[in-house]
């Protein structure tokens, strides 16, 4: 009916969402990656809106996001490192005084994690969005029925030239700024225990961690100091206590050389980072320890290493397999 369909037009038309700052550098260049690219000076950080062109050709900071041409499909990701309510895309073709290069047309794809992606249909198939006509004139590209998802992907399909392309991204924070962390980076706002740990206080901690993370975590004991101390070691693994075929040992171990209390308070550090990060779903960390078995020793000596350990089982075949170890 005729209100219906206002009312949809008026719904779609407050549904716009500001741009997210690909142009504005709201977003910043490690939230923007791509599948490939043709050279440095063309990477994915390139592909902002109105990004403009170096001097000369084959410049460092050239004028938009290039894709290598090697048959594979490829793509633009933006994290916006929230939750976004996602409602269009701005496309615009290379900044060039002398290449004619736009995407024609292209998919959309939205995922949470960056690892599962949900491709934006039109009910029944992937829906083509057509993008540019030429390479200056910035194309608006709406999404019928916006999307909630924290990463967005363009994935071009047809191009003029070469596949080269400058975006931005219409979008409305649901969420707080920096509620989810980076998938590469340790961020400030981490609430972890900086201060000196003394054997008492770092067994404390261990044990803390321990029940923080009950189903990634186990301590055990390597035996016995020079001092009658006993050495714990933690296990950081998807199944703590169990060497998985194939899947390689990692050991950090403290206090050996060199400064014993920096390494301590490092490997301290590590576990309540790995352990925290893991229960809020950091996809980096969630892969590390599914895919590896992490062992860290805060303390530890010299003499117990040349004696080996009574009841820790190194090097005894129980925990065998390990592939690296490192002194902190
Ligand atoms: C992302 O998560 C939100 C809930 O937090 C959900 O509503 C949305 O559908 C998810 N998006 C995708 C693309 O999976
Ligand atoms: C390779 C190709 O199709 N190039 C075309 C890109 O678009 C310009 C017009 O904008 C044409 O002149 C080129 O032939």
């Amino acid at each position: 009916s005729i209100s219906a369909l206002g009312l949809t037009r008026l719904g779609a038309v407050s549904l716009e969402c500001p741009p997210i700052g690909m142009e504005s550098h709201r977003i910043e260049d490690n939230q923007i990656r791509a599948s490939s690219m043709l050279r440095h000076g063309l990477g994915a950080q390139r592909g902002r809106l109105n990004m403009q062109a170096g001097a000369t050709e084959d410049d460092y900071f050239d004028g938009a996001w290039c894709a290598e041409d090697d048959a594979q499909r490829q793509w633009i990701e933006i994290d916006t490192r929230r939750t976004t309510k996602f409602t269009g895309v701005i496309t615009q073709g290379r900044d060039s005084s002398i290449h004619d290069d736009f995407v024609t047309s292209f998919f959309v794809g939205f995922s949470n994690d960056s690892q599962t992606w949900t491709m934006y249909t039109n009910g029944y198939e992937e829906m083509t969005f057509h993008g540019n006509v030429d390479k200056d004139t910035p194309v608006l590209s709406e999404l019928p029925e916006p999307v909630v998802a924290r990463f967005i992907r363009v994935y071009p399909l047809t191009w003029n030239g070469s596949l080269c392309l400058r975006l931005e991204v219409l979008g409305c924070p649901m969420s707080p700024v920096h509620s989810y962390y980076t998938q590469n980076e340790v961020v400030t706002t981490d609430n972890l225990d900086f201060r000196h740990h003394s054997y008492k206080d770092m067994r404390q901690l261990m044990k803390v961690v321990n029940e923080e993370c009950p189903t990634i975590t186990r301590t055990y004991s390597l035996g016995k100091s020079s001092r009658g101390l006993k050495i714990y070691a933690m296990e950081i693994s998807d199944n703590p206590g169990d060497h998985e075929l194939g899947e390689p040992e990692f050991r950090y171990t403290a206090g050996i050389h060199g400064n014993e209390v920096l390494g301590r308070e490092l490997l301290l550090l590590l576990m309540q980072y790995l352990c925290r990060e893991y229960r809020d779903g950091n996809p980096r960390v969630r892969s590390l320890v599914q895919d590896t078995r992490i062992h860290l020793v805060p303390f530890a000596e010299p003499r117990w290493l040349r004696g080996g350990s009574a009841d820790g089982g190194w090097g005894s075949g129980r925990m065998g397999g390990w592939t690296l170890g490192w002194w902190v």
